[in-house]
């Protein structure tokens, strides 16, 4: 319905800068090398994707990069962003199905910013374990990954006066077109911000309660069914067991079905027009199966966007 063709446009971030581990930036690699474009194409997709030595780059600030506040490497993240901003757009503005491989959730920032700008009337679902809505203001850590969503608002502490070396992101995201599923470990200045503007937010309780089918019916309810969906995947969604390399995993997450089946309900709707895949950290293992198996998920994430399992 908004894409003009069969085409899954694929941009690869190999950035860390949002957050302190190391590593997270080898996960576009990692998928690639998996067989990811071999996947796309099986299903009938054509892929615009340059190779594997086009990710983006240079992923540097401008300059020296101090603090600002608790922020930590903030033009670093707003200059990388900007990037994928770019590079989303391109996509998105051709009528391609975005695919955006992490790197770290501070990139949401540039691909929703992409993906407003091609669809300005886009709703966003944001599967992850927490609600990365923290501004400026409220971050308790100070990792941008913790901050992308508090931008896309125009939250407080986020606009261009305050902050200048973000002005270039323009608040695309209204309350009413944002639904997180799968949340379960959320900051108390994030709790107060999703009450305040009455975010809709299913959290491990519902999904428990209702069922994952259930859940995504009234995520798309809530959002709209008739317009163009960015889905922004971070896989710490899962439970640790299914996706064991990823950053600041937390028990009680999605099995693997249930995160299938939340992305298959969202494609079967035929309004997804971009896709993220974030927070994959090859680094992050405790047995030799750990990486395989995540990257496993990414995959199969994205092939379940793609339409694998409806008929
Ligand atoms: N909410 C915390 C922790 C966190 C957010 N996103 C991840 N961890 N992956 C923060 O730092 O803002
Ligand atoms: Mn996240
Ligand atoms: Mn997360």
């Amino acid at each position: 319905k908004f894409l003009k063709s069969h085409t899954v446009g694929i941009v690869g971030c190999p950035f860390s800068g949002g957050q302190p581990r190391a590593g997270v930036d080898t996960g576009p690699l990692e998928l690639i090398e998996s067989g990811l474009v071999q996947d796309i194409e099986a299903l009938g997709w054509k892929v615009d994707f340059a190779g594997a030595d086009t990710l983006v780059s240079p992923l540097v600030a401008d300059g020296p990069d101090p603090d600002i506040g608790k922020l930590k490497k903030p033009r670093l993240v707003s200059n990388v962003n900007k990037q994928v901003a770019e590079r989303v757009y391109k996509h998105a503005g051709a009528g391609e199905l975005t695919v955006t491989l992490g790197g770290d959730h501070s990139l949401a920032m540039g691909t929703v910013s992409g993906t407003f700008k091609a669809h300005p009337d886009a709703a966003l679902i944001w599967i992850d374990a927490h609600a990365d809505i923290n501004t400026p203001l409220t971050t308790p850590s100070g990792n941008l990954h913790g901050c992308p969503v508090s931008f896309l608002m125009g939250l407080p502490g986020t606009s261009k006066e305050e902050i200048p070396e973000f002005g270039w992101i323009e608040p695309v995201l209204k309350a009413n077109r944002l639904v997180y599923i799968g949340l379960r470990d959320i900051d108390e200045g994030e709790r107060k911000i999703l009450k305040e503007n009455n975010i809709k937010s299913f959290t491990m309780h519902h999904v428990d309660r209702y069922g994952i089918g259930k859940v995504v019916d009234m995520a798309l309810d809530h959002v709209g069914r008739d317009r163009p969906i960015h889905l922004s995947f971070d896989v710490d969604a899962f439970d640790p067991a299914v996706a064991p390399s990823t950053g600041t995993a937390v028990r009680g997450g999605l099995q693997w079905r249930e995160g299938l089946c939340a992305v298959e309900m969202i494609a079967e709707t035929g309004n997804l027009v971009s896709l993220d895949i974030m927070e994959i950290n090859p680094s992050i293992s405790s047995t030799d199966n750990d990486v395989k198996q995540t990257v496993d998920v990414g995959r199969a994430l994205v092939r379940a966007a793609l339409g694998e399992t409806l008929l």
